[in-house]
């Protein structure tokens, strides 16, 4: 099994992910900012021509970092990062697409369509700037959204730090280097994502 991995809050999601279970996975670094990973060598193994992807011993080359995450914790024992019980998983789920239909993918896209045009302009598909400040405003609702949801809590799943709380705090680091840092008026959000940077993982995984 080999972890192809690349800078990148995608990428960074399983990076932390793999510390915090305390895997072992061989990892190979591919050229983002080079292209590589839209070259043929790459898009042979994951056509969606994105970072991380992970090959299975099988040669079956699985993407998108939620699949890869529940692999690496499923075929390690399961553990409370994503869930034990049905119960446990379904909840965890829930929050992961949440986090990524709502704030992830917007802010990404957001991100790749203004600070981030000329280097994907020539790879993919972009919305228009104009699309690009709206994509930016609705990650911002939603995380405003977010802060309602976690008063009380300790992480986005209650008292557990599962793969959501993961998530979001590699998406809400990434959107600091990028020009959309975290409204700090959001106490309950940066009180979480103070609370993840602490953990040894985060500095162990750079
Ligand atoms: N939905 C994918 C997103 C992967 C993604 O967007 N990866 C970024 C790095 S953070 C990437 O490969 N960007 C370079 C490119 O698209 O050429 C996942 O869950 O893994």
């Amino acid at each position: 099994m080999k972890l192809l991995q690349s800078i990148g809050p995608n990428p960074r999601v399983v990076k932390i992910f793999i510390t915090e279970r305390g895997l072992d996975v061989e990892r190979q670094e591919v050229d983002l900012m080079g292209g590589e990973n839209r070259q043929e060598s790459y898009t042979t193994l994951n056509p969606a021509g994105q970072l991380p992807a992970l090959i299975l011993d099988s040669g079956l080359v699985i993407s998108e970092i939620t699949a890869i995450c529940e692999y690496l914790d499923e075929s390690n024992g399961s553990t409370m990062l994503i869930g034990v019980t049905p119960e446990e998983k379904a909840e965890v789920r829930m929050w992961v697409r949440r986090l990524d239909l709502g704030i992830c993918e917007t802010m990404a896209n957001g991100f790749r369509a203004t600070e981030g045009r000329p280097l994907f302009e020539n790879r993919m598909k972009l919305v228009s700037p104009d699309a690009a400040a709206d994509l930016k405003a609705l990650s911002k609702d939603k995380l405003e959204w977010l802060d309602k949801q976690l008063a009380g809590k300790q992480f986005v799943c209650g008292d557990r730090f599962t793969l959501a709380d993961i998530m979001l705090y590699a998406f809400l680091e990434f959107g600091g280097t990028v020009g959309q840092p975290l409204d700090e008026s959001l106490t309950n959000v940066k009180g979480l994502y103070d609370r993840i940077a602490e953990r040894p993982s985060i500095a162990a995984s750079v």
